[in-house]
């Protein structure tokens, strides 16, 4: 099977990909345009793709070779599934590999956000620092607050389990399905949530019905002393609207590992100091990465083999 590999992957994917396929290991870090996205289709069996990678209903169209497409990661909204489906090109991704990584991100932004981490180090780095005061940096306690996660999935449970479990936090959630955790969650309605909750995190995936799910009407809900903060992906949220919310201080504060266009992120946002962002670090882990890797290879040995694959979406 004639594979083509869209950006660098860890050494040792890299070798299990080599040693399993006629791969090509394409140059560069930008993700394919849709134009070099349709050119692979007409010319491989198989793409292992990633973030970005715009595999669109155009891309996909014509007179195509490629007949699975394995996604690195667990969000494939750069990917037309529903396109590939009609063209009976099975598309895959690597859920499980990526929860507790992503979750662990959602309680480093939540506790960056509310004790003004980032500010902080910032402060410290800049030499201004001239010594502690019992009134300096005062930020919100996390323990004991409550925590209001849009999404029940993977991801969303384990941010609720660390949440519960570890702050002793009460949790809201708010899922299109009824969901038991199996430990104390309330699931409840958006609005209730939105204003229920000390900090508020987005776990959905980015699809067309959550587009701009969260705006200036959801941050308005939201508490003054409340914190945002989203891990999933974020066309999901109005960031106009974000910055706004947050200039005028609607709400205290977000964290924030994934933006609208990425990787541009608005000059606005960029200036404040009560928005702590990070560079889409949700699985930045060596093991991690590899465990992605791995799986998404496992996607496409499966189809190799003429198994159904794991992983289909
Ligand atoms: C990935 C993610 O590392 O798995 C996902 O969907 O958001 C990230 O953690 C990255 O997007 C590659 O897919």
């Amino acid at each position: 099977m004639k594979l083509l590999v869209t950006r660098k992957l860890t050494d040792a994917v890299e070798k299990k990909v080599a040693a399993e396929f006629d791969a090509t290991f394409r140059n560069g870090a930008a993700p394919m345009t849709e134009e070099e996205a349709h050119q692979a289709l007409m010319d491989y069996d198989a793409l292992l793709v990633t973030l970005g990678d715009r595999v669109t209903a155009k891309a996909l169209s014509g007179d195509i070779r490629a007949k699975i497409v394995s996604n690195f990661g667990v969000g494939y909204n750069h990917i037309d599934a529903a396109a590939a489906k009609a063209r009976g090109i099975v598309v895959t991704n690597t859920p499980g590999a990526v929860t507790d990584a992503t979750a662990d991100i959602a309680l480093t932004l939540i506790l960056m956000s509310a004790r003004r981490a980032g500010a902080g180090e910032r402060f410290v780095r800049s030499g201004a620092w001239t010594g502690w005061t019992p009134t300096q940096f005062l930020g919100q306690h996390v323990t004991g607050k409550t925590v209001g996660i849009i999404g029940l999935g993977r991801i969303g449970e384990a941010i609720a389990r660390r949440c519960h479990f570890g702050f002793g936090m009460p949790v809201l959630f708010h899922n299109r399905s009824p969901k038991d955790p199996g430990f104390p969650a309330r699931q409840v309605p958006l609005e209730d949530l939105l204003a229920g909750s000390d900090f508020v995190v987005v776990a959905v995936p980015a699809t067309p019905q959550t587009h701009h799910l969260i705006g200036a009407a959801e941050f308005a809900r939201m508490q003054p002393h409340a914190h945002f903060v989203n891990i999933a992906r974020g066309d999901i949220v109005d960031e106009a609207a974000l910055i706004d919310a947050l200039q005028r201080g609607v709400i205290a504060g977000a964290g924030l590992d994934v933006f609208e266009r990425e990787p541009f992120v608005p000059e606005a946002l960029r200036q404040l100091e009560n928005v702590t962002m990070l560079p889409h670090l949700g699985t930045a882990a060596l093991e991690v990465r590899d465990a992605m890797g791995f799986m998404a290879v496992d996607n496409l040995i499966a189809f190799r083999d003429g198994k159904v694959p794991p992983n289909a979406v």
